[in-house]
Order: C-alpha cells, then sequence, then structure tokens
C-alpha cells in the first residue's frame, strides 16, 4: 500500500483561515481505496513545523510527501521546483519569530529540487482545466522554511522519498478566485496520482 503524507498549514498574518487547510479537509473526507492518505496540520512556525513534519516521516515511513500551503498572490497551483536555503521572513511567523536573511541550515546546499513529477502534475492539473504552473520561489518565509529542511532531513537520512511542495492560490470562498475549495482538492488528487503513477 502507498503511504501519503500531506501537510497543510494553520491560519497565518491575522488572516481568518488557510486554503491549504480548507483543501486538506476536503481530501480527507474522500475514499482513497488503496492509497494511505495521512493528512497533518502544522502550525506556521519556523522549526517547529519542520520537526513535526520529520517525526511524522520517521512514524509514517511514507513513500510520498507533500506539502500544501496558501499563496495569497497568485492565481494558480504551483507545484514549487525548488527550496532555498534562506529565511528572510517579511511578517512575523506564528510564534513571532522574524529571521532577516538568515541560512536555514548552517553549510547545506543553496537549494533542494523538488523530487515530485512536477510537469505531470501541471499537465493533469491543465487537463483538468485547472490554471497551474511550476514556480521557482517558494518565498523565503516558513513554506520555503519547511520544504528545505523536510528536503534536507530526507536527503541526509537517504532515503528514496519523494517529497516536494505545493503552493494553491486562494478560493472562491476567500477571494473573488475562481476556484472553489472542491476545485483545489480536486486538483491536488490528481496530483498525488502522478506522484504514485497512477
Ligand atoms: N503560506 C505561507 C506559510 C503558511 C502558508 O500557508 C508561505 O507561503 O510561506
Amino acid at each position: 500500500m502507498s503511504g501519503v503524507l500531506i501537510t497543510a498549514f494553520e491560519a497565518f498574518g491575522g488572516r481568518a483561515g488557510n486554503v491549504s487547510l480548507e483543501t486538506l479537509k476536503r481530501l480527507q473526507a474522500e475514499d482513497w481505496g488503496e492509497v494511505e492518505l495521512h493528512p497533518r496540520v502544522l502550525p506556521v512556525v519556523r522549526g517547529e513545523a519542520p520537526s513535526m513534519v520529520e517525526s511524522f516521516v520517521r512514524e509514517l515511513q511514507p513513500t510520498v510527501v507533500i506539502m500544501l500551503g496558501e499563496a495569497a498572490g497568485r492565481s494558480s497551483i504551483t507545484p514549487e521546483r525548488i527550496a532555498v536555503n534562506l529565511d528572510d521572513f517579511e511578517i512575523r511567523d506564528n510564534r513571532g519569530n522574524q529571521p532577516r536573511n538568515e541560512t536555514i541550515v548552517k553549510d547545506g546546499p543553496p537549494h533542494y529540487s523538488s523530487t515530485l513529477p512536477l510537469d505531470a502534475m501541471v499537465h493533469r492539473l491543465q487537463q483538468l482545466g485547472l490554471p497551474a504552473e511550476i514556480s521557482d520561489s517558494a518565498g523565503r518565509f516558513v513554506c520555503n522554511h519547511v520544504f528545505y529542511r523536510v528536503a534536507h532531513y530526507i536527503a541526509q537520512s537517504g532515503g528514496s522519498v519523494s517529497c516536494g511542495f505545493i503552493h494553491l492560490p486562494r478560493c472562491l470562498e476567500q477571494s473573488e478566485q475562481r476556484f472553489s475549495t472542491e476545485d483545489l482538492a480536486e486538483g491536488v488528487k490528481v496530483c498525488i496520482k502522478a506522484c504514485l503513477g497512477e
């Protein structure tokens, strides 16, 4: 059975909700058949969130790790290509941390690449009629931080886990965007299938 760890974030920056969390709840309610889906929610806190993902990976031994986050300014679903070794928070995280221009892992590589099948995911999203493109920047805030730390952990532990990050645009319920959380959940579902080669 294929184990998929999928994470979403709580609200941050004084906003009421987080589209990644609403999307995760919808995914959780679906029937996954042979796929063992492990949904988990993360605090928007540097350090704490990646440590949680690392312990989920140790505990659950998934074959795929997909982390979801909200990117308010975007209007398409954007699988991230890379995580960079830099924290430069323009706002505070939910514990008040605001590192500026700080390396995430001392002596770590400048970046890690997603090991998810990015082209296949974008193709399948577009087939569903959902705007999607690969993004070259996961930002410099908590999403990039978690992506970098988790990719580093997986690289260090020598495992073959596929790991990557998908930023979601805000949804219809939050803004004038045309996506509903149902659309976004459908989108993430095809991405999961692409990761599993289904
Ligand atoms: N988005 C933020 C952090 C949590 C989230 O959902 C980011 O893009 O870093």
